[in-house]
């Protein structure tokens, strides 16, 4: 049997549980002083404070994780990971005053993405996708929720989704699907939307959820995208079929989407920026998770979701980086939960519940992953930090030093 023993460990800060955490409890999360964790054939068996099992003669590989911090490697549980080519040009439109949804409406935005993603090689577009996780793993993540949605024509979608499935089969990080076929319509139907859903309900749906190569179904749900009534037909579809429903909602305008999330179940909505109190209630309503991206308000130069309303209505949050092309081209995790203490005012210890429990809670993988338990997959960071503190408080280094997936050593940064 293959054993691991991390030892020396100076702090372990862990959420505690299988489902995602709300309210007060987003909060209460287990903190041992001189712990060691061992772990069995890449399962969590043993979690003990002291000197531990003896290290003569270990039968295993034993890790010293030198009195510093660990916690439970991160969940990045919302982006765009596969596409084509990069969006740089609109950054300087952005700075000449164009908004998001008009360089959308220009046939920029996600539609030049769309151009890039088609033409692209799934080889190549796995080769791209699979430097952003290498770099993810660089910053302490460890599970990734991918969505498609930059192909809007079937062979592209199905492309994406298997670049997917594909890294899965290579990479030492946990991958969660997404199908997003309803990310934006597309050119070819933008005189005749209803039969783009008709496509999306009818036909694609269906064949994602046969070759079962999405879990979830996620909706733009924005103005000048998807209304609220089209977003409800197809996350409906979503259902039909097995795709649990998740939604971008209220990311620059509120237009209802988070009031549909109680009468769906959807498992998460995303953004938020622009979220009512009815929104609100719809989510504590329906159990909903709200995953919050803190580095697209920045980029965007908008709001921040407000975090704390939620938190008080008992709504779990999580956060992710929205990584992607156009709104955060940035996938540093560290970074987002830097801003979610500074502009969500989440306590650190919210915040590590937001990135780890809440994350794979939103990615219905919180039986396995998001903390460090008995049971749990042994999914760990070795930070050069002593203090949960201390990862939020240092803007923008990388403070991941040993990251370990399953029990094995996958990324060391010193
Ligand atoms: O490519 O602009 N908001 N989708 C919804 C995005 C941002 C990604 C993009
Ligand atoms: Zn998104």
């Amino acid at each position: 049997m293959h054993k691991t023993l991390i030892y020396n460990i100076g702090l372990l800060a862990t959420p505690v549980g299988k489902s995602a955490r709300g309210g007060a409890a987003q909060g209460e999360i287990q903190k041992l002083e001189n712990a060691w964790i061992l772990a069995e054939e890449g399962q969590i068996s043993e979690i003990g404070q002291g000197p531990g099992p003896d290290l003569e003669g270990f039968p295993g590989l034993a890790i010293d994780a030198g009195g510093r911090l660990v916690t439970p490697g991160l969940v990045d549980a919302h982006t765009h990971l596969v596409f084509g080519g990069w969006r740089e040009n609109e950054f300087g439109l952005k700075l000449h005053g164009a908004s998001y949804l008009e360089i959308l409406a220009m046939g920029g935005g996600i539609l030049s993405t769309v151009k890039a993603t088609r033409s692209a090689s799934e080889e190549e577009l796995k080769e791209k996708a699979k430097e952003a996780l290498l770099e993810m793993l660089s910053y302490g993540v460890t599970a990734v929720e991918a969505k498609s949605g930059y192909g809007l024509d079937r062979e592209t979608e199905l492309k994406q989704l298997q670049v997917i499935r594909s890294l899965q089969a290579e990479m030492p990080l946990d991958l969660a699907p997404t199908f997003m076929g309803a990310h934006a319509l597309p050119p070819e139907y933008k005189e005749n939307r209803e039969e783009y859903i008709r496509l999306l309900c009818e036909e694609w749906i269906p064949q994602v959820a046969q070759e079962k190569l999405a879990e979830f179904c996620d909706v733009f749900c924005e103005k000048g995208v998807f209304t609220a009534e089209e977003s409800r037909k197809i996350l409906e579809a979503g259902k039909k079929h097995g795709l649990t429903p998740k939604i971008h909602a209220d990311e620059i305008e509120a237009i209802g989407g988070a009031e549909l999330t109680a009468e769906l179940g959807a498992i998460s909505a995303e953004h938020l920026i622009a979220c009512r109190e009815s929104g609100i209630q719809a989510m504590a309503k329906g159990g909903t998770i709200a995953c919050l991206l803190p580095m697209t308000s920045f980029y965007l130069g908008a709001d921040f979701a407000p975090a704390r309303a939620m938190i008080e209505a008992g709504v779990p949050v999580a956060v992710a980086s929205d990584f992607n092309p156009g709104s955060c081209p940035g996938l540093n995790l560290q970074l987002a939960m830097t801003m979610a203490c500074l502009k969500y005012r989440l306590t650190p210890e919210e915040m590590l519940t937001a990135v780890t429990l809440n994350g794979a809670a939103a990615m219905n993988r919180a039986d396995k992953l998001g903390s460090l338990e008995v049971g749990k997959q042994a999914d760990l960071v070795i930070w050069q930090a002593q203090a949960l503190e201390y990862l939020p408080y240092r803007l923008g280094s990388n403070l991941a030093d040993v990251v370990i997936k399953k029990g094995e050593i996958v990324r060391v940064n010193s």
